[in-house]
């Protein structure tokens, strides 16, 4: 690390929290190795926002209980995140403001959507508000988190990847680290620890 101050959110940013939701944790349906550990991270993170009057964006796979990625449709997944079921639920730690912005995405059977960008109006969402710089923590590293990295930047938002509050499910070992790398290269900055 060099000896300059981290990256601290400032007008224009925004939270975005990918996925924190029960069917993640450890327990859950899908669940990610070491999952809940993001949720302190994350609220210290929430706390910092709202302190600063910042908007705090929630994502979450809403999926039909037929949705294409489930294992009985030919997809690679167990059934999670099913829209309603306690498993889609955030997680009961996660510390959302009452005004968080929830963005609900692969709401459609057909299609598989990893990014909070896919389907939805979230990049609307966001330059409504005059954002151009968004911070993504969240589950998981190697899939929806490095998604909905990866069009923020191709939608032309700068982003801060906060290390410390995402957690990879490694189906391949290095697949997290591998991602991590991925969105450095795509542009996003790297933020260890908390606010
Ligand atoms: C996710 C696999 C399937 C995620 C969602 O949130 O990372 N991964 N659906
Ligand atoms: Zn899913």
């Amino acid at each position: 690390m060099s000896g300059i101050q981290s990256v601290v959110p400032r007008a224009g940013d925004a939270l975005v929290v990918v996925d924190v939701q029960n069917d993640f944790l450890p327990g859950g349906a899908l669940a990610v190795p070491d999952g809940d550990a993001v949720i302190p991270v994350l609220n210290a993170w929430i706390g910092r926002f709202r302190a600063e009057g910042l908007p705090v964006f929630a994502t979450r796979d809403w999926h039909q209980p037929d949705h294409c990625s489930f294992a009985a449709q030919g997809g690679p997944w167990p059934p999670h995140c099913v829209a309603e079921s306690p498993g889609a639920g955030f997680a009961a730690g996660l510390a959302l403001p009452a005004d968080a912005i929830l963005i609900s995405k692969a709401t459609r059977p057909e299609a598989e959507a990893l990014s909070g960008f896919s389907g939805t109006d979230l990049a609307d969402r966001l330059r409504a508000l005059g954002v151009g710089r968004v911070f993504v923590g969240g589950l998981a590293t190697d899939y929806c988190v490095r998604e909905t990295v990866l069009d923020a930047i191709a939608a032309g938002f700068a982003v801060v990847v906060l290390t410390e509050a995402v957690r990879a499910v490694d189906v391949h070992r290095g697949d997290g680290a591998r991602a991590l790398d991925e969105m450095r290269r795509a542009g996003a900055e790297l933020r260890p620890g908390k606010p």
